[in-house]
């Protein structure tokens, strides 16, 4: 084994893990592009990849059909004890855990390379950046984080001789016997997989998945669940958000972070195109966001990451123009259909429906097949340093100063299109009931509502009471200099279940109006959800929208509001005595104003 780095600490672990894992090889990883062709060609070479005709430098890797998502189910935080986990995660004691999944990694890289991947999680040398080392044997996973994140010989330089790193052990649990044949997808079956955070030693171990969040281990298990526990320890904040920069006519520049639950466009937010004359965008980030209160009192935020992994089905010319034209080369597919011309197609794509194609299961498809082509998760990689619209500031190692924060979700009636806070206080307390509905595919007609509060649900490393706290507690240390909060919901529908607002671009007219919020320009009209737009502030020139659509859409019903109560008390009442008092009161002040509101003619 040779190790290019005198980091005692390092070495110790690679060398332990290597003696565990027992892989044929060890391989450091210097994060150059040579590397990645390498590791992308033995891919192909070896059946797991195919190279697209089509898309220059692009590939398509179908995975085992069992390990095509995130596994909340088999995700764990383990604390030593089961009240700091909280309701809202799975629990094992760290000694049982780490014992079962010692036996696990015993021998688990059997016929494998060990690859050792450093990578930086931000700017290497940014105060908000945090450095990780991986150890994994999928090739995978090695092209994925090259895209994903800094990875390489500048973040062993970074480290020195003693500098902190975060382990993260990965397998995808499938060793290989002297002569067996690798399978071009191999992982562990669902009972032995295990993503597993131990927060009180800032440790990271998974096994037997090789998909997304469970294997690339920078994003949500380093990024979330490891930093919301160290961003709450040293009062910053890691957040499930995307990061956009508006730029006004008169070239004033908001900064946006946004938390969206899944299907809820953040990706195609933060790429977004405004359709306001004079106004333009930027985008920072789509998925993570790490912000810290810096000496201005203001609270400035980074993008970790350093690419996207986003979901393709749904992804088109007329939902997303910006992210097309970013995939057309150097990207890395999953789960994706493959056509007869050597291009990757997928449900929703706006492209022809090709007559035939391989599907995700890597079987003839056409378009009488009953099932679709594309796995309804299949994904792209690639990085940012692609996107058209990307800001030249989307690396500035000191973050951009946060105006406005965004919660939102699918909602098709009760929540109008924009509301703003009356305050911090009820501004956090709108993220932690942040709502939405499961889209008809997954539930079949039944709108059922899900709370994921500040959409963390899956990603919040502790209790979900204290992390409201911290919101809490990190308002009231901005004070007057915290961003302003604002709620929307894209999604509101007419009584025929016809969507009310045309999204997507034209989206910039509601984010124009927090702006002009923002510079006290317009008034709002109070009602018992917040403050909403005057119908005449929402800039509709060159919108055909129905003449009653934007009152609808705006409309807070106390009538409708009373059903969302209980099922807040229920929620709150799931999380004990964690659920600050704060949030209490802001209950107990919602329920007076709904009750305020039914006294009213209209309500
Ligand atoms: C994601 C997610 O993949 O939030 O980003 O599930
Ligand atoms: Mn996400």
């Amino acid at each position: 084994m040779e190790f290019p780095c005198g980091h005692k600490g390092l070495v110790k672990w690679v060398e332990e893990t290597a003696a565990m894992c027992r892989p044929e090889r060890v391989h450091w990883c210097d994060g150059s592009r040579k590397e990645y062709d390498e590791v992308m060609a033995e891919s192909v070479r070896k059946g797991s990849a195919v190279a697209l005709e089509r898309r220059p430098d692009s590939f398509l890797f179908r995975s085992d059909p069992s390990d095509v998502a995130r596994v909340e189910s088999r995700t764990y935080i383990s604390t030593s004890s089961p009240e700091d986990a909280g309701p809202n995660n799975n629990w094992i004691h760290p000694d049982k855990l780490k014992e079962k999944m010692r036996k696990l990694y015993s021998g688990c890289m059997r016929g494998r390379t060990l690859y050792v991947i450093p990578f930086s999680m931000g700017p290497v040398g940014s105060p908000l950046a945090r450095t990780g080392i991986q150890i994994t044997d999928s090739p995978y996973v090695v092209c994925n984080m090259h895209m994903m994140t800094r990875v390489g010989n500048e973040v062993i330089k970074a480290l020195g001789t003693d500098g902190e790193f975060i382990p993260c052990l990965h397998s995808v649990g499938y060793p290989l016997k002297p002569g067996q044949k690798d399978l071009p997808w191999p992982c562990a079956p669902m009972e032995d997989k295990y993503i597993s955070h131990f927060p009180e030693e800032n440790l990271i171990w998974s096994y037997g998945s090789g998909y997304g969040g469970n294997a690339l281990l920078g994003k949500k298990c380093l990024s979330l669940r490891i930093a919301s526990n160290i961003a709450r320890r040293e009062g910053w904040m890691a957040e499930h958000m995307l990061i956009l920069r508006l730029i006004s006519p008169e070239g004033r520049k908001y900064h946006i972070a946004g938390a969206f639950p899944s299907a809820c466009g953040k990706t195609n937010l933060s790429m977004i195109q405004p359709t306001i004359p004079g106004w333009r965008s930027e985008t920072l980030g789509d998925d993570i966001c790490w912000m810290k209160i810096r000496e201005d009192g203001r609270l400035h935020a980074i993008n970790p990451e350093t690419g996207f992994f986003g979901v393709a089905p749904g992804t088109a010319r007329s939902t997303n123009p910006v992210a097309m034209e970013m995939l057309e080369r150097n990207t890395i597919f999953t789960n994706c259909a493959l056509t007869d011309e050597g291009n990757v197609w997928w449900e929703d794509m706006g492209e022809p429906i090709p007559s035939h194609a391989i599907d995700w299961k890597g079987r003839d498809w056409n378009p009488q097949s009953n099932e679709p082509a594309a796995h309804p998760n299949a994904r792209f990689t690639v990085p940012i340093s692609q996107c058209p619209t990307k800001s030249p500031d989307w690396e500035d190692p000191e973050g951009v100063p946060i105006d406005i924060i965004l919660f939102g979700g699918r909602r098709s009636g009760v929540i109008p299109l924009v509301c703003e806070s009356f305050d911090w206080d009820h501004g956090v307390f709108m993220g932690a009931t942040a709502s939405s509905e499961a889209t008809a595919a997954i539930l079949d007609k039944v709108a059922a509502v899900r709370r994921d509060p500040f959409a963390m649900k899956p990603f919040c490393g502790y209790h979900m009471g204290d992390y409201f706290q911290h919101w809490l507690e990190m308002g009231d240390r901005l004070g007057d200099r915290a961003p302003r909060i604002f709620y929307v919901n894209w999604f509101r529908k007419d009584p025929k279940g016809r969507f009310l607002w045309p999204g997507f671009g034209e989206n910039s007219r509601i984010l124009k109006w927090m702006c002009d919020r923002l510079e006290r320009k317009v008034e709002a009209v109070q009602t018992p959800a917040g403050l909403v737009p005057r119908v005449e502030d929402i800039a509709t020139n060159g919108l055909s929208l129905g003449k009653d659509a934007l009152p609808e859409l705006l409309r807070v019903s106390a009538r409708d509001w009373e059903g969302e109560l209980e099922p807040i008390q229920d929620f709150f009442g799931e999380l004990g005595s964690r659920l600050p008092l704060r949030l209490r009161y802001q209950l107990e002040a919602l329920k007076r104003r709904v009750k305020d509101g039914r006294s009213c003619p209209e309500g």
